[in-house]
Parts: C-alpha cells; structure tokens; sequence
C-alpha cells in the first residue's frame, strides 16, 4: 500500500492566503460605477471567500502539492486545481501599449475654480466648487511597459475625467506640441523610434539612426525637436511636469456658439527637470524613479495638483496668425492668448492594483462631453480612430468599457449587446430601436434626446470646401521652422546650451553620416549659431542648409516656454538627503530635519549602514545605504559628520561621487566642518549653493545654474 503523502509544512496553512482587506474584483452593474466592485474578502470565518477557492467556488485542499499517481508518479490531467492556476497564470500579460507602454498612474478629483458658462456647456465647468472623480495616467512613449522611467522622451499626460455628463478624456503630453502634422505619419514615426527592427535595441532612447533618418528627412518635426532636446523631456517627477491637450479643440456654449480652446495643466509644484547626466545615472540607480516618486508622494499625503487652463480665441484671431490652429506642430504664445485657469485637479489615491487599473485603463480622445468638440486638426482626426481600436487589440473585447476603471461613473444604457466578456444581464427583449414595446407595458430601453444629447459644432470655416476630396495639407502647414526657433530663442543660455548638447549627445549616436549632416543642415533653418555649435561637437563640418517649404518669420520669443525663467524656489515636494555616519550629532541632524519638513520638503537619511547607528545623542536608522542612495535621487544634498568619519568616507568612492555629483548637476550641498576634507577630495569649489548647514533655509533645493559653466562644457 502506498505511504500517505507527507504534506508539506505549509499545506495546513492555505487560510493564510486570503489576508484581511485583500480585495476582489465583482461584475459591475448596469450602471458602472466602479466604487461597489472593490469588495473586502477574508475578515470572517463565516465568509466563504475566506476560505481559499478555484475560480468557481470550489475550496482548496492543498495549494502545495498537485495531484500524481503514486508518491513518485506523474501528475493527473484531472487536476483541474492546478491547470486552472496554470492556465491563469499562462495568460496574465496582455500586449503593451504600442506607445506609452511604460507608465503610472493614479485616482483624484477635479473642481471646477472658475464657472465659464458663456464659453461651453460642458457640466463640469458650469459652477465653481462642482467636483469630479478622475484617473490620471503619466507615461513615457517609446520604452516597453518594463523599461525606465528617466529616458530622454516626451511624457504622456492622460486625464480621464468621470463627468455627470459622462467620462472627458484629455490624454495629453508634457510638450504642446508633435512631431507630426498628420495621423498617417504615425506609425511611420513610431517604427522609427522604437528599438531598430533587426536588431532589437536601443530601448526607451531616441538616440539611433532610424530616429534621426526620420526627422531629418520630416522637417514639420523640427519644433518639436527642440522641446524634446530641451530639459522638458528629462523631467525630475511627474509631479512637476506641465500637461497639454496638444491640438486645438472646440468649446461650445448652450446658445451654441462656437470658439476654438486649447488645454493646459499647471503644475502646483512648479516645472521641474533633471540635468542629462543625471538623469542616465537615475536609470542605474532607480528605473522606478518617477513611478517610485509618485506613489509615495500620494502615500504620504503629498498631493500633486495642477490647474487647468484655457488658452480660448476665435476664428478671427486665427485668421490673423502666421501659423495655423489646426497644425498641432505649433503652439499659441501665452504672451498672445494669456491661459485662463478655471479648474484644479489633485491626486489623492494611489491604485489598489497597478493591473486592474493603470493597466488597463483605455484613454479614448473620442471621450468628449456636451460643451467640448473637435477642430479639423488631422492628426487629432486620425487619433479619434486609433484609440478605440487600440483598446481592442489589448483587451481583448469590445467590452472594455465595462471594466471598472473605464466604466463612466453616470449611468449608461443602449442597445448594445453581448461580445465577449459581456459582465452585464441587460433584462427584457428590447434590444433594438425602435421599438413600441412600452406600449406593451414592458421596458422598451432607452432613447435618443436631441437637446441632452451630444450635438457636432457645425464649422463655417469658409475657407474649407468639403466637396472636394484632397490629399493635401493647408497652405501655413509649410511653416516648419519659425516656431522651433520661439522656442529656442525664448531659453536661458544654459537652456540653450543643453539643447545643443542634447543634440551632439543624439546625433554622436548616429552611425550614419548623411543622417547626422542632413539633421544639422535643417537645424541652420532654425539657428545658424545652433548649427554651429551642434556641427563642432560632433567635430564635422557645418553642412548645407536643407531647404525650407515656406521661409520662417521671425517671431517674438516667449518667456512661457522657458523652465528656468519661470523656476519656483519652493522646497514643497523635494526630496533633501542628510549623510551621516557613526558620531554624527543626532540634534544637528533633527534640527535640519525640521527645517526641510517645515518648508514641505522630505529629508532621507543616508548612512554608509542602514540598520541602527551609533550617533550623538542616541542611535538612527538610515533610510537608505549610501551604496544604493547616489546624489542623484535628491534635489539636495547635506552632510553632519565627525571628523573620523569624513576621512574615512573620503577614502570611498560611493562617497565622493555623491559630493561630486551633486555639485556637477548644480545642487545645493549643506555641509559642516568635517565635511570639507571629503568635499576637497570630491573637487567641490565653494559658490552660492555650497553652504553651512544653517544656512540651508535661505538657499533650499534650487538649482545653482550659475554653477554650471564650471563642471561642463557649455560651448
Ligand atoms: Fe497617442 N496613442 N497617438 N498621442 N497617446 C496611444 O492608445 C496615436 C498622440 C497619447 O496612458 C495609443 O491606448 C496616434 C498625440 C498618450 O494609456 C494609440 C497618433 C498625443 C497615450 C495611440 C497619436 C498622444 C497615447 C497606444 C497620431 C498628445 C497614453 C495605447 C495620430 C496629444 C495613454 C493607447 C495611456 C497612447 C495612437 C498621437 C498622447 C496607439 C495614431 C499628438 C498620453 O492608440
């Protein structure tokens, strides 16, 4: 007779799978609304759910061991407990994104601070106070869902808004304009920047040859060049980064008139970036960086804001410019139509399960409420197709919308039916229209209101004939150049300056030599000295000037455009490291502790050990190994040692680094005596941002830009 299976110590424990407050996903209603669907399982023994099941109820024996003939034998096929889990499990990735695979997202509200009635109808800026739930998503665009957080990229900005008048998606970038001019371009531009087709790499980077084949040879893209060049696309957090709606949209009132409305988010925390070589050496250090920074922000209380803001004008104004609204490579200065903020969001809930909701939350830019509606910009006209059927490749079903995440929030009703995963039990037979079945005194459904409903803005743009079918683009459209130089005359010299390295950085990647030479001669049609510059880092020749489609005006540059005109001084949201080591003056350290948190900022405490040290005044765990914690994860940096120690340290090459480069991407370093020694070693000059401790309040987390003309090359 065979030997009972021994069990293994953990078989008696299955219980212990379920902890209390794990969370279970139930069908939603009719009506959507996602809150209901987060359901507790596990706290009560008198809950089934307590105990561990199969995905039809039936509870689990044994989740150790899997059915087999005899103690040695083989496994059973009728195991269905676990082939159930195996199959699961074989299925639990679906396809990513093919852009902006990579991101983070998060729950919050939206308040309407400002009603605007006259300008739309849209419910959710009628009244101020009036409030909403929203789903916001932050991602890169050409990393997969596994890649890093701080590439040179643009960063999507995706804001659904759950509305009474259904959801408002404004799935937005961090740069207000595209590469682009036309939705057929598209996958030409993403196959170019994604990893190269044979062999498999780089990921999440721009700098390759087909990236830049294609740019050089599509100068529309050159304005967007310049911003995704400049530190907009190395930004510190997520938190700290502007979004845009990009193309021009329509706004609506109730009377029905019509202007044209272009979508701002603000950041509360003010516009942030890193420096390049930060930033490389963030993707080593944390490749979760801004995921990381986000989760832990809401975590603590910190709550990322933005305001909303309209730049608003009508066709008269457009008329007048030298570019055109509908071109979404082009911006409005603010100089010229001012942003009026009329909402803020807040984020304020970090997801229960990053799958069920930042996965597969679907932004859909034909999410618009009454008071909201499309211009005739055609790259936003060939994404109003994109995303619908995106959706379906990567969830699978024509259903998605029924997933919580996506499910509106206000109640929905059609004749739409089944497909698959169909989660609602629609009852009664009326599932066409019409239908005279309330006669009959049974249900006939829901029916279509012309005054609730969704009505299209009929556009009298005279200088539009829709008889006639063309494969054209509008006159203006041609402009590719006067623009990207706004924007590159409206920054600071260093601003400047990184552009250009930015680009010799870029192009020092490329193998090809046309490639690289065609891309500096479109760049002498935005700035001779700029082409210069960029021509001599790469040590060629300045090669002709490609030829211009239209000749670009010279437009007023815009101080809007530039971070650094705009930097807020604010410690709010920063993050301040403290070195210490065994000694260090535990008063000294809370007393600077208290400073930073003051001002709303967080300190972290780096030691050379994490698990308790001896120090003045007591013992103190390290938030984190000097190792594992480099420079570059703060935006500040301070030092409370003992002489020792600091001699000691500066015989540690973690150590020094941190010092140098916390001084090279021009942060504020707070030090006392002792700390000296390790400073000289580290080649840290005294200047404005190398401080005593108590001076940290004055200076704070701002960067030192003055600095930086002596740790990099700025020619
Ligand atoms: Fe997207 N874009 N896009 N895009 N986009 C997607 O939709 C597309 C464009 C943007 O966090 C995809 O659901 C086309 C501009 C964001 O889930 C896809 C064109 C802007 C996100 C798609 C554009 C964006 C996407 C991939 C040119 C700024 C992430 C997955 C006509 C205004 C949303 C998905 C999220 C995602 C198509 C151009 C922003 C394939 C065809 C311009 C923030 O449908």
């Amino acid at each position: 007779m065979a030997k009972k299976p021994t069990p293994s110590p953990a078989t008696d424990h299955t219980l212990r799978d379920h902890q209390p407050g794990e969370r279970q996903i139930t069908p939603t209603d009719s009506r959507g609304n996602g809150d209901e669907l987060h359901q507790d399982v596990g706290d009560g023994v008198a809950d089934p759910a307590a105990y561990l099941t199969d995905n039809f109820g039936h509870r689990i024996s044994d989740n150790q061991n899997s059915l087999r003939a005899g103690e040695r034998g083989p496994t059973l096929l009728e195991d269905f407990v676990l082939r159930e889990k195996i199959f699961h499990f074989d299925h639990e990735r679906i396809p990513e994104r093919i852009v902006h695979a990579r991101g983070s997202g998060a729950h919050g509200v939206f308040e309407c601070t400002k009603a605007i009635p006259g300008l739309t109808k849209a419910s959710i800026l009628q009244k101020e106070g009036v409030t909403c739930p929203v789903f916001v998503r932050f991602s890169t665009v050409a990393g997969g869902a596994g890649s890093v957080d701080t590439p040179r990229d643009v960063r999507g900005f995706a804001v659904k808004l759950y509305t009474d008048s259904g959801n408002w998606d404004l799935v937005g970038n961090n740069i207000p304009v595209f590469f682009i001019q036309d939705a057929m371009k598209f996958p030409d531009l993403v196959h170019s920047v994604k990893m190269e087709a044979d062999r498999g790499y780089p990921q999440a980077a721009s700098a390759h040859d087909t990236f830049w084949d294609f740019i050089g040879l599509m100068p529309e893209a050159m304005h967007m060049i310049m911003w995704a060049m400049s530190d907009r696309a190395i930004p510190r957090s997520f938190r700290m980064i502007e979004g845009f709606g990009v193309h021009t949209f329509r706004f609506v009132n109730e009377k029905g008139e019509g202007k044209f409305v272009k979508f701002h988010w603000k950041p509360v925390l003010g516009i942030q970036s890193t420096t390049w070589d930060e930033a490389v050496k963030i993707a080593g250090a944390d490749p979760d960086f801004h995921r990381r920074d986000l989760f832990e922000a809401i975590d603590a209380g910190d709550f990322p804001a933005w305001d909303l803001g309209v730049q608003v004008f009508d066709e008269a104004f457009a008329e007048k410019q030298p570019y055109d609204v509908l071109d979404a490579t082009k911006l409005i200065p603010e100089e010229d139509i001012p942003v009026e903020i009329v909402g803020r969001m807040t984020l304020n809930r970090n997801v229960d399960n990053f799958f069920a909701e930042t996965e597969q939350v679907a932004f859909l830019p034909t999410n618009i409420i009454p008071g909201i509606d499309f211009s005739n910009d055609p790259l936003l006209q060939g994404r109003l197709f994109s995303y619908l059927d995106t959706q379906k490749s990567r969830l699978g079903t024509t259903n998605f919308h029924q997933i919580p995440i996506n499910a509106p929030k206000c109640p929905f009703h059609n004749f739409q039916r089944d497909g698959m995963m169909q989660t609602l039990v629609p009852t009664g037979r009326a599932n066409y229209e019409p239908n005279s079945l309330a006669e009959a005194g049974e249900n006939g459904g829901p029916r279509a209101s012309a005054e609730a409903g969704f009505t299209t803005f009929a556009t009298n743009d005279e200088r539009n004939d829709p008889t006639q079918k063309l494969r054209i683009r509008a006159e203006l459209f041609a402009d590719h150049f006067s623009q990207a130089r706004l924007f590159y005359l409206s920054q600071t010299e260093n601003e400047q300056a990184h552009i250009a390295s930015a680009l010799v950085f870029e192009l020092s990647k490329v193998t090809l030599d046309h490639v690289r030479a065609r891309v500096v001669g479109q760049v002498r049609n935005i700035d001779e000295d700029l082409a210069k510059r960029v021509a001599a880092g790469l040590a060629i020749d300045l090669p002709a000037k490609e030829k211009a489609a239209r000749a670009p005006v010279d437009l007023k540059p815009s101080d809007a455009l530039s971070i650094q005109k705009n930097a807020d001084d604010t410690m709010e949201g920063r993050k301040v490291a403290i070195l210490f080591a065994e000694g260090s003056d535990k008063a000294a350290i809370d007393k600077l502790k208290a400073v930073i948190e003051g001002a709303g900022g967080t300190a972290f405490l780096v030691a050379p050990k994490v698990g308790g040290i001896k120090v003045k005044g007591g013992t103190l765990k390290a938030d984190g190994q000097l190792a594992g914690s480099p420079s570059v994860l703060f935006d500040a940096v301070a030092s409370i040692l003992t002489d020792e120690q600091a001699k000691a340290l500066s015989e540690q090459g973690a150590a020094v680094q941190w010092f140098m480069d916390a001084f090279g991407h021009c942060k504020t370093i707070a030090h006392d005596d002792a700390t000296q020694q390790l400073l000289d070693k580290a080649g840290v000059e005294k200047d404005g941002g190398v401080i005593a401790i108590d001076k940290f309040a004055d200076v704070g987390t701002r960067r030192h830009w003055a600095r930086e003309p002596k740790v990099r090359d700025l020619a």
